[in-house]
């Protein structure tokens, strides 16, 4: 007869969560790194007492606001690469629904995470309960029907025993490497209380290792060829160079073959920023090194990159009409887009068997040497715009500056919206693999400090410096409170130019006038003048504000020796950002305005359109 357990379905839940395993550097360690949560009633009597009941193998932890600890998790997943994650429950209604952005942020960034909202009683008797949403016409809708577009993996357990299956594809999509991302399992609020006779199977140890896809032969070969009849070959190196760990094939088959390489935002830091064939970020906020070596590449090796507009400018960055893309991605939705030649593969294995397929064969020499020459110039250019002076506010650029000269090796750099992104993806030089943590796949404001917590917990002996602007921090600053709580510590530099500079610039640049992104251009009865190292101090962070760029060295080089974190405030300018490098980005501009300058800017628009489409 088969053993079994009689559990409520949260406390199997609970087991079958800490019984999921992976190796990491050799060591065997929970898949599950812990429980973010927020108690309402939608969780805290049934899925609330089986955490309790094991705490000590599968921590608790809690923070203030639900989105923000979502965000925990997924930097969490991002900075472990994807080998261990954890997971987010809240009550039902407001809890549940403030999960549904970031469930966006790992959806789109392929990113694993266990959503565990509560839900209504499956049961139905006391409906409605309070903040269950009523739909006239299905009795079947709760307000968690939200998270089914923005889940990989969506299902809500009306019985004890569904737990089973459901938990089973779950873990199928959390480790999967080309499904991978967001799993939500809501959870009614009487089905958590619910006791079955489990399997004890349901409960035995998993160790999850990555799968490694190898390349299709005849791929492989299609592959093989394009490549050896370029002659301007040149590699995107996207975010699943870093969740394959493939960093070093990359850099072997660079070497090998002569092929300078570009990065991504989600794959910077996967070659050293001193790698001879690395001409840094690509794209609209790209060096002028990578992106003069995009206009001219005739085949584009795009690495484990969803190829987002921000990395092809809007499909306008390739100008060689007979340019050729290679897709090698382990997903192939993404590996033929463009009109690519697909490589479905996990990049560790596709970039071995390119190399071996390869042997001997080398791009011409001039194009390596012109692809260094200008990733020179590049990094001339780049020191110019963040080099210290003494003007009264400083750019963000020189911010960036100050915050690299202080770093160290296994320093972390970590932000996500705002006009940093930008900055940091052409000037940030990290010193290791993961040393560069940018989210910006969904670019979510309010990423930043939530997410530093979770990176720091992945890597406790790295330092992480969020960097964050004044508008994503007044959107999510709560954490700072957790993460002193907690004792994770982080070094937040706030760069306050008084409102949404970058969007301010957005505005300007599409012909509109300054108009609801900065402070000073917004309706107001008066301009707050927000104190925000006393608004950081208050919730127990060690916090200053510095007058000068002189004055930021020293606050940094403080705040690495404090154990407690920092919140370091710098008034910087709105109006300025690195013009050198970057690309055409499509934004649409109206057809018609009484603006010259709007007018204008759509004539400049359609130009722009006619020469990428034409
Ligand atoms: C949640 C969210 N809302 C809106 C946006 C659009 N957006 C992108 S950057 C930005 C302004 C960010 O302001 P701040 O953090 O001060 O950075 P700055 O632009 O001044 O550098 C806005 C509104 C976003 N990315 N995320
Ligand atoms: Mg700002």
């Amino acid at each position: 007869m088969m053993s079994t357990i009689r559990l409520t379905m949260a406390q199997a839940l609970v087991a079958a969560m800490a019984a999921q395993k992976t190796v990491v550097g050799g060591r065997t360690l929970p898949l599950f790194a812990g429980v973010w949560a927020i108690f309402g009633h939608g969780n805290v009597a049934g899925l609330g007492e089986a955490l309790y009941g094991a705490r000590d193998i599968l921590p608790t932890l809690r923070a203030h606001n639900e989105q923000a600890m979502a965000h925990a998790a997924i930097a969490f997943a991002k900075a472990s690469r994807r080998r261990r994650m954890m997971a987010v429950t809240s009550s039902i209604g407001p809890g549940a629904t403030n999960m549904v952005t970031a469930a966006a942020v790992a959806h789109v960034n392929r990113l694993p995470l266990l959503l565990l909202p509560g839900d209504v009683f499956a049961g139905r008797r006391p409906d409605p309960v309070l903040q269950q949403i009523e739909d006239f016409g299905d009795g079947t809708v709760s307000a968690n029907d939200c998270f089914r577009p923005v889940s990989r993996y969506f299902d809500r357990i009306t019985r004890p025993e569904q737990l089973i299956p459901a938990f089973e594809r779950a873990m199928q999509v959390l480790t999967d490497p080309s499904d991978c991302g967001p799993v939500t399992l809501a959870l009614c609020q009487d089905v958590q209380t619910e006791a079955y006779d489990y399997p004890e199977s349901f409960f035995a140890e998993r160790i999850w290792t990555p799968r490694r896809t190898r390349p299709d032969e005849q791929e492989l070969a299609q592959a093989v060829a394009l490549l050896k009849a370029a002659k301007r070959p040149l590699v995107v190196a996207g975010g699943g160079v870093l969740y394959s760990e493939a960093e070093g094939e990359l850099a072997r088959f660079c070497m090998a073959h002569g092929i300078p390489s570009a990065e991504t935002q989600a794959g910077k830091s996967a070659l050293p920023h001193d790698h001879p064939f690395n001409l840094g970020a690509i794209g609209v906020t790209g060096t002028g090194a990578a992106n003069d070596a995009a206009k001219n590449a005739d085949v584009v090796l795009a690495v484990g990159t969803r190829l987002q507009d921000f990395t092809t400018g809007s499909r306008a960055l390739f100008a060689d009409p007979d340019c050729r893309i290679v897709g090698l991605n382990t997903q192939a939705f993404d590996a033929g887009k463009h009109g690519a030649q697909p490589l479905v593969a996990d990049a560790k294995a596709g970039l071995a068997e390119l190399e071996a397929a390869l042997a001997g064969w080398k791009a011409p020499a001039g194009w390596t040497a012109q692809a260094q020459t200008s990733r020179d110039a590049w990094l001339a250019t780049a020191a110019r715009y963040t080099a210290a002076s003494n003007q009264a506010l400083p750019s963000d650029a020189q911010v960036v500056g100050a915050v690299q000269r202080q770093s160290r090796v296994s320093d972390v750099v970590l932000c996500a919206a705002g006009g940093l992104p930008g900055e940091l993806h052409k000037l940030w030089q990290p010193g290791a693999p993961g040393g560069y943590h940018m989210e910006y796949g969904y670019s979510c404001m309010g990423y930043e400090i939530a997410g530093g917590l979770g990176a720091k917990l992945a890597d406790p002996a790295r330092e992480v410096f969020v960097m964050v602007g004044d508008g994503s921090y007044l959107m999510m600053n709560s954490e700072i409170a957790t993460s002193v709580m907690l004792g994770v510590k982080l070094t937040i530099v706030v760069l306050d130019n008084r409102g949404f500079g970058c969007i301010n610039r957005l505005q300007n640049a599409t012909g509109s006038a300054s108009f609801n992104n900065l402070l000073r251009d917004t309706r107001h009865e008066a301009l707050p003048e927000i104190d925000f190292a006393a608004h950081a101090g208050s919730m127990g962070a060690i916090a200053r504000k510095v007058a000068s760029l002189a004055e930021l060295d020293t606050a940094l080089d403080e705040a690495r020796s404090h154990d407690r974190t920092s919140v370091i405030v710098i008034d910087t300018d709105p109006l300025i950002s690195t013009d050198a490098g970057g690309h055409w980005w499509e934004v649409a501009v109206p057809e018609v305005s009484v603006r010259d300058e709007v007018k204008a800017a759509r004539k400049r628009y359609d130009g722009a359109l006619a020469a990428r489409d034409n």
